[in-house]
C-alpha cells in the first residue's frame, strides 16, 4: 500500500508486483483519503516507472556533451564547485530547489542540506508558483497557511463555492465528491472564467474576467454587509478589524465593479446571499485565485467572506485550497521556502537561528531570508547566483517566460538537476544525478488536508538509480556533514523533534491510514482548524480590505495584445507531462490545445483544428484551436503539459505583490491564424 505521486488529494493505492515488476493498481475500499476511488492517473499512470527514458547513471556535461559518471565522480565534481563558490562568493552564491514530488523527509533533508551544510537559505519548491499566496494569505488571516477542514465536510455542509479551481480534472477523486454533492441538494457556486464541468451543475456560474476576483469577491462581501447578513457573534467574539473593513466595502461602487468583472451585479448578490444564508458553507479555491498579481490579497478576502459568516472553525465550512502537487503542503512544511524553516519558523528571528543552529549541529544557518525561485533566476542572470541544484521539478517548461529560465539555466556556473527523465531543463545541467519514483522508496507525503501518510517502497530503484534522499545524505557527507543512510522512518524521527506540528508523528503511528497535523505527542491529530482560537498571536481573525486593481501585464499590455490567455489542466496529463507523456495517457490525450469561443474564431478566420499562433510580448507558439461553449469572447485558455508548444514561452515576469507567485492566469496576447509550426524555441 502506498500514495499516489500525482495530485494533491493523496489517494491511497494498493500496488500489485510480480517478480519485482509492477502489474496493477488498485485503490483500497477503506481508504480515508479515496474510499476505493482514484483517477486514471493514480491507477493507470504508473508505466513510466520503468520506461526505457529513465535516467539511469549520474551524467557530467564536457565539451557540452552529456558523459556517465560514477556515483562518486559526480559527486566530488558537485563537491568542488560549491566548495570553491562558497570560498569565493559565499554560501548565498548556491542555491536548491526541492520537489514537491517527493516525500517530506526528502524535503527536509534538502533544506537541511542548503541550510546546514552550505549555510543560506536559499531553499524553494514549487510551492512559490502555486499556493505561495494561499499559505500567506491565510497566515494573515488565520495565522496557519493551510486548510482548515476536511474532504469529509463535504457531507455536512449545504453550499459550496468554488472559485478559481477545475477539481474534476485537476483533483478528480474530490471532484467526483463535489460534483455528487452539486447534482443534489447543496446550493453551488462556480466563480470561473471558463464553463468548466461543475459550472454545468452549479446553481451560480460566476463567469468573470480573468483577474478580477478581488473584485468579485467584493462585491459579495458588499452585498452581505449591505443585507446585514453578517454572523455579528462571530466577528465579535473571534474577529478583529472589522468596523474600518466594513466601511471601506460599502464605499464601493457596484455598477464598476459589474463592468469591471464583467458579471450581473444581481446574480452575484443572490450567490453572496446563499452563501450567507447557508448553515455551513465550503470554500475551495485553487490557481485562479493565486496565480495573480492580487493572489494573496484574493485568498485573504477569501478568508474575510468566510469569517464575515461565521464559516469557520466548524464542521462543513472553511476556507480549503486544494493543494496541486502530491506533497506541496508537505514540502513548504519541511521548510523548502526561503524565509521559514521546518515548522514554519521564522529564520530572521535570531532565537529560530539558534535553535536551528543547535539542532543541526552547526554555526552555518544564517538569519536573513534567502531568494525565492524568481529571485535565484534575475541573480544567475546577474551573476551572483553560482550553483542551483534543482532536484524534481522542470522550471524551464513550467516557470513563467521560458526564454528567461533558459538564460538563467546556461549563466550559472553549475546547474545539478536530479531527475528521472531527460527534462527540458535536465537538458541545460551541468550534472545529473538519477533519482528514484515513488514507488522506489519510503517516506511520508501530506495531501492537502494536512493528512500525512505512508509511501511505502514497492519496488527497488532501478538499478543505476538511488533514493533521492540518500542522494542527499551521500552529498552531506562527501561536504563533511555526517547523516546515516536515508530512511523514511529514520528521518521522520528527526522531524517530528523539530517541527512542533509533527511532534507525535511515528512511522507506526501514522498506521495505513495516515494522521492530519498537528499531531500532539500523544499521536491524536486534528481534522479541523480554528475551532475555538485561530492560531495567530492574539488568537483573533485578522479582517483586510483590498482594492481591486488591474493586472500589470494588461495595462502595460492590453492595448497592443488585446486577448487574454489563461491555463487550465486536463486530467490525463500531468504539470511538465514527463511521467504521463510516458504512459498509456499519452494515447488519449495527445496534444494541448487553445479553447476559444465561436466568435473569436470567425472573427479571427480560425476553424477547429487550424494551428494559430498566439503571440505576447515575450514570444509567441503555435496551437492547435479548439472551439468550444467553455469561453467567453475575448478569453483563450491553454494547459502547459507538451514541450512542443512550451506555452510558457509567452507567459510574463509579473506576479503576486506579496508571494511572488508568476501571474500565469492573465496573459495579454494577440491571434493570428498560422500555417504550421512556429519554431518556438529559437
Ligand atoms: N490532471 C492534472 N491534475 C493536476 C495537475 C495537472 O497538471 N493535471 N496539476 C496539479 C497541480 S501542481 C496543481 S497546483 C493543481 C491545480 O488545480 P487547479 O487549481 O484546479 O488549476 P487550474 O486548472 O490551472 O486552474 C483552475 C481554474 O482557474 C480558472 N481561472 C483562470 N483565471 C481565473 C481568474 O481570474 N479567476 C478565477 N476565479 N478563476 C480563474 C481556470 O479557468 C481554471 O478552471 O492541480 C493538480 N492536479
Ligand atoms: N502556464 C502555466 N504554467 C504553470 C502553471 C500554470 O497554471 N500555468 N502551474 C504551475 C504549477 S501550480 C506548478 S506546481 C508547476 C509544476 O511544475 P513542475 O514541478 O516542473 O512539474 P511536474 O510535472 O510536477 O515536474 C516534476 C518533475 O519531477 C520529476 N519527478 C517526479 N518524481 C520524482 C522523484 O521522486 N524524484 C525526482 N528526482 N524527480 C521526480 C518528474 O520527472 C518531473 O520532471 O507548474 C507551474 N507552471
Ligand atoms: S485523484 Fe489525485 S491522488 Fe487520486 S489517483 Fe488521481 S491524481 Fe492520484
Ligand atoms: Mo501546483
Amino acid at each position: 500500500r502506498t500514495i499516489c505521486t500525482y495530485c494533491g488529494v493523496g489517494c491511497n493505492l494498493e500496488v500489485s508486483t510480480k517478480n519485482g515488476k509492477i502489474t496493477s493498481i488498485q485503490a483500497p475500499y477503506e481508504a480515508e483519503a479515496n474510499g476505493g476511488h482514484t483517477c486514471l492517473k493514480g491507477r493507470f499512470a504508473f508505466k513510466f516507472y520503468d520506461h526505457p527514458d529513465r535516467i539511469t547513471s549520474p551524467l557530467i556535461k564536457r565539451n557540452g556533451e552529456f558523459e556517465e559518471a560514477t556515483w562518486d565522480e559526480a559527486y566530488d565534481f558537485i563537491a568542488d564547485k560549491l566548495h570553491k563558490h562558497i570560498a569565493e562568493s559565499g554560501p548565498d552564491s548556491i542555491a536548491g530547489i526541492s520537489s514537491a514530488r517527493t516525500p517530506n523527509e526528502e524535503n527536509y533533508l534538502m533544506q537541511k542540506f542548503i541550510r546546514a551544510v552550505v549555510g543560506t537559505n536559499n531553499i524553494d519548491c514549487c510551492a512559490r508558483v502555486c499556493h505561495s499566496p494561499t499559505a500567506l494569505g491565510m497566515q494573515r488571516a488565520f495565522g496557519t497557511g493551510a486548510a482548515t477542514n476536511s474532504i469529509e465536510d463535504l457531507d455536512k455542509t449545504d453550499c459550496i463555492i468554488v472559485i478559481g479551481a477545475n477539481p474534476t480534472d485537476a483533483h478528480p477523486v474530490t471532484g467526483a465528491k463535489i460534483k455528487q454533492k452539486f447534482m443534489q441538494s447543496v446550493t453551488s457556486i462556480v466563480v470561473d472564467p471558463r464553463k468548466i464541468e461543475l459550472a454545468k451543475y452549479a446553481t451560480y456560474h460566476l463567469q468573470l474576467r480573468p483577474g478580477t476576483n478581488v473584485a468579485l469577491l467584493n462585491m459579495m462581501l458588499y452585498y452581505i454587509i449591505d443585507a446585514d447578513a453578517q454572523d455579528h457573534e462571530f466577528i465579535a467574539s473571534r474577529t478583529e478589524d472589522f468596523e474600518g473593513f466594513k466601511a471601506e466595502i460599502l464605499n464601493l461602487d457596484m455598477d464598476e465593479h459589474e463592468r469591471i468583472t464583467g458579471v450581473d451585479k444581481n446574480l452575484v448578490r443572490e450567490a453572496a446571499l446563499a452563501y450567507a444564508n447557508a448553515n455551513a458553507a465550503m470554500e475551495f479555491h485553487g490557481l485562479g485565485v493565486t496565480e495573480h498579481y492580487q493572489g494573496t490579497f484574493t485568498v485573504q478576502l477569501i478568508s474575510d467572506l468566510a469569517m464575515i459568516t461565521g464559516n469557520i472553525g466548524k464542521p462543513g465550512c472553511g476556507v480549503n485550497p486544494l493543494r496541486g502537487q502530491n506533497n506541496v503542503q508537505g514540502a513548504a512544511d519541511m521548510g523548502a521556502q526561503p524565509h521559514q524553516g521546518a515548522g514554519y519558523m521564522d529564520v530572521t528571528d535570531p532565537s529560530i537561528q539558534h535553535k536551528y543552529n543547535t539542532f543541526y549541529k552547526t554555526d552555518k544557518v544564517p538569519n536573513h531570508i534567502g531568494y525565492k525561485i524568481p529571485e535565484m533566476f534575475n541573480a544567475a542572470i546577474a551573476g551572483d547566483l553560482k550553483a542551483l541544484w534543482i532536484i524534481g521539478e522542470d522550471v524551464v517548461q513550467t516557470d513563467p517566460n521560458t526564454n528567461k529560465v533558459m538564460k538563467a539555466m546556461d549563466a550559472l556556473d553549475l546547474l545539478v538537476v536530479q531527475e528521472l527523465f531527460m527534462t527540458e531543463t535536465a537538458k541545460h545541467a551541468t550534472v545529473i544525478l538519477p533519482g528514484a519514483s515513488f514507488l522506489e522508496k519510503d517516506g511520508t507525503f501530506t495531501n492537502g488536508e494536512r493528512r500525512i501518510q505512508r509511501v511505502n517502497k514497492v519496488v527497488e530503484p532501478l538499478p543505476g538509480t538511488k533514493a533521492d534522499g540518500q542522494i542527499i545524505v551521500e552529498m552531506m557527507r562527501k561536504m563533511g556533514y555526517d547523516q546515516p543512510d536515508y530512511s523514511g522512518a529514520g528521518v521522520l524521527e528527526e522531524v517530528s523533534q523539530i517541527v512542533p506540528f509533527f511532534a507525535g508523528a511515528t512511522w507506526e503511528g501514522l498506521g495505513t491510514n495516515g494522521l492530519q497535523w498537528p499531531v500532539k505527542p500523544d499521536g491524536t491529530d486534528t481534522q479541523l482548524l480554528h475551532t475555538e482560537v485561530f492560531k495567530r498571536d492574539n488568537g483573533l481573525g485578522l479582517f483586510t480590505f483590498k482594492d481591486w486593481e488591474e493586472s500589470r501585464e494588461v495595462e502595460k499590455h492590453g492595448k497592443d495584445y488585446p486577448y487574454i490567455i489563461t491555463t487550465n489542466r486536463e486530467l490525463e496529463h500531468y504539470n511538465c507531462g514527463a511521467m504521463t507523456r510516458r504512459t498509456g495517457n499519452v494515447d488519449i490525450l495527445v496534444e494541448d490545445v487553445l479553447l476559444m469561443c465561436a466568435e473569436d474564431a470567425t472573427k479571427n478566420n480560425i476553424e477547429d483544428g487550424d494551428m494559430v499562433c498566439v503571440e505576447s510580448p515575450r514570444g509567441k507558439v503555435d496551437i492547435k484551436a479548439r472551439v468550444t461553449d467553455q469561453m467567453k469572447p475575448g478569453i483563450l485558455s491553454s494547459t502547459f503539459h507538451f514541450p512542443e508548444v512550451m506555452l510558457n514561452i509567452i507567459t510574463s515576469d509579473e506576479h503576486d505583490t506579496e508571494a511572488m507567485c508568476p501571474e500565469y492566469k492573465v496573459v495579454s496576447c494577440r491571434i493570428r491564424k498560422s500555417k504550421g509550426k512556429h519554431k518556438a524555441m529559437a
